[in-house]
């Protein structure tokens, strides 16, 4: 089953309208908690018999935001899906949802142009070039003037306001200006660029000036919170002091503060998924599948060019031309999950990968024993959770990534502590284990651009021995365990309810 955009499929609970519709009809109350995100954390389904229902999409968000929602009554603002008119309100469980209609327009012009074609780019060290058009800009001021509105129809007096990703940075000023009384955070799922590459972005001013009507920024790594700030000095002329930044409003200014706050998953959850037995014999028939290969290598990611993987298959040639590894001893499953497919860049990308595969296969394949198993899908979380028990490597090399929920999802899933994990540095995963390890060793730290060096990291956690993957395996997974989505959530919030109040900017 496919899902819009960067939306993941699932085992997913079925929501009914029928009743709850009525209910919804008279209800106009104001939240404690707005949420909003480019996507509702629904997809619409039709039934054989046509009946449309909301299903709700499983994810490490969702499960962040029903945990904050504990003590609070919340809502959702999103785009449901699909183009056009957008349904009414309605609510899911404690959850109220609060469609905002995307015309087809501004789905390419605002999403899939400025979104993931200037900003994702700029974002991630411009591994692509970005491409800058005014009328992209023009549709992304708009749609997010829309979202601010509908966060300001439902917020509650003094509401705590929670904005997620890059596709929603003009939305906290734009709040602000309606909404003085709420408390605004923002959290950016992706890294922030350092100040060179931002400067490119013609809109940069507008920018920083949309993400400063916040009280409270995170961000995944503390060096993405040192760019924004570094970033508001440089480029808005702004005073800064540590993580705060002064604003230029009336009265002196209000002071904004920047800080990490690295995301994480639903590590119980996920923990307990992977022990069940229908899991557990899923992932001995995926190997068996496989031919039962001495050694399972596995790579899952979005097709995204951020993620490293060309530099992992290239390595992974290399081991093969030098002999190192050879199937069927060794294969390497590859689930690349179609993402942004009406970008020229994410096109190319998938025509690179499946050449590269198609060139290793016909080079090192036999009847039966393929080199590398390359599956362009989606797979539900059962499937996923079996992925990662079969897989005695896994290999997370991205070029630039946020924090990489890949690599904690696998670790996770190793209740047996068994497995080793290939992890590049460039992800605000491995800043987080680095700092939280101690002198515990952790994952295979690589430089994916350092093909050499990739090759002799995945080497080694090939041939790690029974006692080093175990004690690697369980430091990472007691950070993991710790350092929950749960967790995450209860920190961003407490960090916005004590972000300076006006009167500290006075002081
Ligand atoms: C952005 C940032 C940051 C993938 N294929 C399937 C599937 N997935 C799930 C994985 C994981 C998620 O998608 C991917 O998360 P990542 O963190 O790896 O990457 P992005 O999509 O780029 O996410 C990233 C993240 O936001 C959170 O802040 O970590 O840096 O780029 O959860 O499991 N899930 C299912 N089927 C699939 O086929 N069910």
């Amino acid at each position: 089953m496919r899902t819009t955009c960067d939306g993941h499929p699932g085992r997913q609970a079925a929501y009914g309208t029928g009743a709850r519709r009525k209910l919804d009809k008279v209800r106009t109350d104001r939240y404690g908690l707005v949420i909003a995100a480019n996507r509702l954390p629904v997809d619409q389904v039709t039934a054989p018999d046509g009946t449309r229902s909301w299903r709700r999409s499983p994810g490490g968000l969702v499960t962040a935001m029903d945990a904050a929602m504990r003590d609070r009554t919340g809502a959702w603002v999103g785009w449901a899906g699909d183009a056009g008119t957008a349904p009414e309100p309605f609510t899911e469980g404690d959850l109220r949802l609060v469609p905002v209609p995307l015309t087809d327009a501004e789905i390419a012009l605002y999403y899939e142009g400025f979104s993931n074609d200037t900003l994702w780019p700029i974002y991630h060290d411009v591994i692509v070039p970005a491409s800058f058009h005014r009328a992209w800009w023009t549709a992304y001021d708009e749609v997010n003037r829309r979202f601010a509105d509908r966060v300001c129809e439902v917020a509650a007096p003094d509401a705590m306001v929670w904005i997620h990703d890059y596709q929603l940075q003009l939305v906290p000023k734009y709040v602000r200006a309606q909404r003085p009384d709420v408390r605004i955070g923002w959290f950016n799922h992706i890294p922030f660029p350092p100040v060179e590459l931002f400067a490119q972005l013609p809109w940069r001013r507008d920018i920083l000036e949309g993400l400063l009507g916040a009280d409270f920024l995170g961000f995944q790594r503390t060096p993405d919170a040192e760019n924004f700030v570094r970033a508001c000095r440089r480029l808005a002329g702004l005073t800064t002091r540590g993580q705060l930044v002064r604003t230029k409003d009336p009265d002196g200014g209000r002071l904004v503060r920047a800080a990490s706050v690295p995301i994480s998953i639903d590590a119980a959850g996920l923990d307990a998924l992977a022990r069940t037995p229908a899991v557990r014999q899923r992932a001995r028939e995926i190997r068996a599948s496989l031919g039962n290969p001495r050694k399972v290598l596995l790579g899952i990611d979005r097709l995204d060019y951020t993620k490293g993987i060309r530099h992992r298959l290239k390595a992974y040639e290399e081991l093969l031309r030098d002999n190192v590894i050879r199937p069927p001893d060794v294969v390497l499953v590859q689930v690349a999950t179609p993402s942004r497919e009406r970008v020229a860049a994410y096109r190319e990308l998938r025509t690179e990968v499946e050449r590269t595969v198609g060139r290793i296969n016909g080079q090192y394949a036999a009847i039966g024993s393929a080199a590398v198993e390359y599956l362009h899908h989606t797979y539900d979380r059962e499937e996923m959770a079996a992925l990662y028990q079969a897989a005695d490597v896994m290999l997370v090399t991205p070029l630039r990534d946020g924090m990489n929920l890949v690599a904690k999802e696998y670790v996770t899933c190793r209740g047996d502590e068994d497995g080793a994990l290939v992890l590049s540095e460039f992800t605000g995963a491995y800043q987080e284990f680095a700092a939280l390890a101690g002198r515990r060793n952790t994952a295979y730290i690589c430089n994916p651009h350092d093909i050499e060096g990739l090759k002799g990291r995945m080497a080694e956690a090939i041939r790690a021995d029974r006692r080093t993957r175990r004690s690697r395996m369980r430091a990472l997974r007691a950070i993991v365990a710790e350092h929950d989505v749960q967790a995450w959530s209860r920190t961003f919030l407490a960090a916005l309810e004590s972000a300076p109040s006006p009167a500290d900017a006075a002081r």
